[in-house]
């Protein structure tokens, strides 16, 4: 059967040049256009004019230098602010149109000593804020969308340490807002504003389980409301808005970028954390990403098969031999928000038949997912539809057998090659919220479905990452064989000599729209393409 055009590679294509700098690094295009060019939409192209490598540098622009992303901090905020004031007016009567105020990130020492961590910002804050300094409050009044933010007054003295101090207005134009005050200010400001309430965060990150609590009042007799924001704010962060795809479109084209760069530093014998280095220094040095958005994993031979590899217990110190896969899940950040993508390739240049089997199918289960998504498909059907793919490569193959694919699917036998979730939510965090909200479909108790970070139906402004993958994970496979009901669908013989393959994970981030997904992320997919760059050929 024909392929069906795989939707969004006619944009992603139009992306690479979107981004001057990147264009130029990845020189020529050999893609053959699968359909008529997507025009982007108005709210797109008016996203552009704000954030893009071209736009005027403003007091309120971030950017990193030349070629890199300009965003404007009064354009996107601005937007984010006035999206949450709407909803908020419209959940709150009257008489509890408070003040939001948020508490951004603290300073940090590691341990006990003096040294600082790179610091970055609390994610609402940032969302609200784009605030990039530790220890700051933002507040939002409900009944007017005055922006005001709260800076620590430092002594003259940091001056010698830190750079000049920048005063109130000078942060007033960086940031975009209506106002600056002192935080020793804060208590009198709020005062005087005499607001019902202060509406802060609280409430549970349903991918650590952690919880969000609330700050002290920093006014006594005005009363904390803790029932309204979280919730609230947490569902604007699901659905992006055209900038901030934009910004995550960037990180996407960066790290893909970095993919590539990794995969042609690679050969039998490198040690895993130079592909690591690799893949971090072209996202810095071309993209102005100075933060992976997490710990890199690049994980050879059965280590493929360790789902968090690269901690700092097993520190991608091996060293590659010849004839294995490396999985590289890697994602740069930029201005917070940032990409997750994962690449799997033969260091030597060329798949075995064996690692063939499983990157195919996992191929397939990813290609499917992708051409199925769209607004009102639930994510746990997606879940099922790539375990469908994969155990019918892995059926093919004759590594699982006993039954049909129907049967195999109801007795979980993908939850033994794929534990994980098939994709999360992303953006200001690589796990990014709103997985569970109330009142969406409760966590699933099968195996593997029960690891997914959202049970969701997808709606249009979503961004997920699409991560099917296939390992060969002995503290899974090796109790299954023993068991009485699993080993039955498991061909022992053929699983034992999968185990060397690792696995195979493959990510995209996908952005999902009115009528399908649009794929942000355009690395080397198909076995020839990868064989092909592996071998020099340009990308994209
Ligand atoms: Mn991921």
């Amino acid at each position: 059967m024909l392929l069906r055009q795989v939707p969004g590679l006619a944009t992603a294509v139009a992306q690479f040049h979107r981004y001057r700098l990147t264009a130029a690094v990845c020189r020529g295009s050999p893609f053959r256009p699968l359909g008529s060019r997507q025009s982007s939409s108005t709210s797109a192209a008016n996203a552009m004019a704000a954030i893009s490598t071209d736009a005027p540098i403003e007091a309120d622009t971030y950017h990193m230098g030349p070629g890199t992303l300009r965003i404007s901090r009064k354009v996107l905020h601005g937007k984010l602010r006035a999206r949450l004031l709407e909803r908020l007016q419209a959940a709150l009567p009257e008489e509890k149109r408070g003040l939001v105020l948020l508490e951004g990130g603290k300073e940090t020492h590691l341990y006990s000593s003096d040294g600082e961590p790179l610091f970055r910002q609390e994610s609402y804050m940032h969302y609200l804020f784009g605030v990039q300094e530790c220890d700051w409050l933002g507040a939002l009044c409900v009944k007017t969308g005055c922006s005001l933010l709260f800076m620590p007054r430092l002594p003259e003295s940091y001056a010698v340490w830190m750079g000049r101090l920048k005063g109130p207005e000078e942060f007033k134009a960086k940031y975009g807002v209506d106002a600056v005050h002192y935080v020793d200010e804060m208590p009198d400001v709020i005062r005087g504003m005499a607001p019902p309430c202060l509406h802060v965060l609280h409430g549970v990150n349903t991918d650590s389980g952690l919880t969000v609590s609330p700050p002290q009042s920093p006014a006594e007799n005005i009363p904390l409301e803790t029932g309204t924001l979280y919730d609230i704010i947490t569902e604007c962060r699901v659905i992006k808005i055209p900038e901030e795809i934009e910004i995550i479109r960037y990180a996407n084209v960066i790290g893909s970028a970095g993919h590539i760069a990794a995969m042609r530093s690679a050969k039998p014998g490198v040690m895993e954390y130079c592909v690591e280095s690799a893949f971090l220094h072209h996202c810095y040095t071309a993209g102005g990403c100075r933060s992976p958005m997490f710990t890199p994993i690049a994980a050879s031979g059965t280590n493929a098969a360790i789902l968090h590899y690269g901690h700092a217990g097993a520190p991608n110190d091996r060293q590659t031999g010849p004839g294995e896969l490396l999985l590289l899940d890697a994602g740069c950040e930029y201005y917070v928000y940032g990409s997750d993508i994962t690449t799997t390739w033969p260091v030597g240049g060329k798949f075995t038949p064996q690692q063939r089997v499983v990157y195919e199918a996992v191929l397939a289960a990813q290609r499917d997912v992708e051409r199925a998504m769209k607004p009102g498909v639930a994510w746990t059907d997606m879940h099922a539809l790539a375990y469908r793919r994969i155990l019918e490569g892995l059926l093919a193959a004759g590594v699982v057998g006993g039954g049909s694919v129907e049967e195999l699917l109801e007795a979980d036998i993908g939850g033994l090659f794929m534990p994980h979730g098939l994709g999360h939510f992303l953006g200001l965090n690589t796990h990014d919220v709103g997985g569970y909200p109330p009142g969406s479909p409760a966590r699933s108790s099968r195996p593997g479905f029960r690891s997914l970070r959202t049970s969701r139906v997808l709606q249009p402004g979503m961004v997920i990452t699409v991560e099917p993958g296939c390992y060969f994970n002995p503290a899974l496979l090796m109790p299954a064989l023993q068991d009485p009901v699993k080993s039955k669908y498991l061909v022992r013989d053929a699983v034992l000599s999968y185990m060397a393959v690792g696995g195979v994970r493959l990510e995209d981030n996908v952005v999902v729209t009115e009528s399908g997904i649009e794929r942000l992320t355009q690395v080397p997919r198909s076995p020839e393409e990868v064989e092909a760059v592996m071998a020099g050929a340009d990308w994209p």
